[in-house]
């Protein structure tokens, strides 16, 4: 993947942009990509540009080095948080999830190796989720006398049920990646050397349809998610409607008809 750095690349967060997609990586591997709160502050910096960035159109998320993804909160500075901080430390890394989940644009997690606690948190914060072959994922926290923070306790009983939510948040287990498709919590696992280029597929794939069509899509199944079926039919309607509504929608349905492909300006 050649990809050219742009100047908001910062030490403990790499942020690459190669044409429509950006490449957003955890850099930290002597410490297998924990997250303190300075890689909090840049993580939310780097997809705060991506957003902005009217011509970017999808995320790839991922850890450097081979053997993870992130480790978890860094658990040196865990260690010397007291009761105030703990909590701030929380929002902050809900808040930097929050803005992931509802970035308005497809965001891949490439799963490189280990997704422990705040790692398993990120990626489960992003649209779609790739393991590779050495990918492993858990919620160790009380282990350490904690509970997940970044989000596991809500997402992961979303995303993989109740029971097995409890199951994994409870026994701190480590799962690999062929257990982790089992329970729904990757789409696909990909060998490792394939990763990115995977992900990368993915987003073009994506990338070639209507960007607003896009954003409502993610907008009705996050939401939905959070709200009754009637609620969330509701909302499906209203953002149907506003898809009528745009250049694009005229774009898609003419482009078809003329048996062409459709040119989509995000409009
Ligand atoms: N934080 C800080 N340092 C870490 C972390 C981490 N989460 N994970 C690994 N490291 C460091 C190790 O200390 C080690 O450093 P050094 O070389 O200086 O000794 C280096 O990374 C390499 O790690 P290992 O030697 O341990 O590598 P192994 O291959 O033997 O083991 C493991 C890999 C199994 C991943 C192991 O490192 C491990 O168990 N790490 C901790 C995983 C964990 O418990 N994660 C959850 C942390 S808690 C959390 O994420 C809570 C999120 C919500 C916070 C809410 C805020 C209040």
């Amino acid at each position: 993947m050649k990809i050219a750095v742009e100047p908001v690349a910062e030490a403990n967060v790499l942020y690459e942009r190669k044409d429509a997609i950006v490449l957003i990586t955890i850099n930290r591997p002597k410490v297998l990509n924990a997250l303190d709160r300075v890689t909090l502050t840049q993580l939310r910096a780097a997809f705060e540009s991506a957003r902005d960035d009217t011509s970017v159109l999808g995320v790839i998320l991922t850890g450097a080095g081979d053997k993870a993804f992130i480790a978890g909160a860094d658990i040196g500075e865990l260690a010397r948080l007291n009761v105030i901080e703990a909590e701030a430390y929380s929002r902050q890394g809900q808040a930097v999830l929050d803005l992931i989940e509802t970035f308005g644009k497809p965001v891949v997690a490439a799963v490189n190796g280990y997704a422990l606690g705040g790692g398993c948190e990120t990626a489960m914060a992003c649209a779609i989720r790739l393991g590779s072959d050495n990918a492993k994922f858990g919620q160790p926290e009380v282990k350490l006398g904690l509970i997940p923070g970044f989000g596991g306790t809500q997402r992961l009983a979303r995303l993989v049920g109740k029971g097995r939510a409890l199951q994994l948040i409870l026994s701190g287990a480590t799962i690999d990646a062929q257990e982790a498709y089992r329970v729904g919590l990757v789409n696909e696992i990909v060998p490792h050397a394939d990763l990115l280029a995977r992900a990368e597929t993915i987003l073009r794939q994506i990338a070639a349809n209507a960007p607003l069509a896009i954003k409502f899509a993610l907008e009705a199944v996050n939401k939905g998610m959070e709200t009754s079926l009637s609620e969330g039919l509701a909302l499906e309607g209203s953002l149907f409607a506003v898809c009528a509504s745009t250049d694009d929608k005229a774009e898609g349905t003419a482009a078809f008809l003329a048996k062409r492909a459709a040119k989509f300006l995000g409009r």
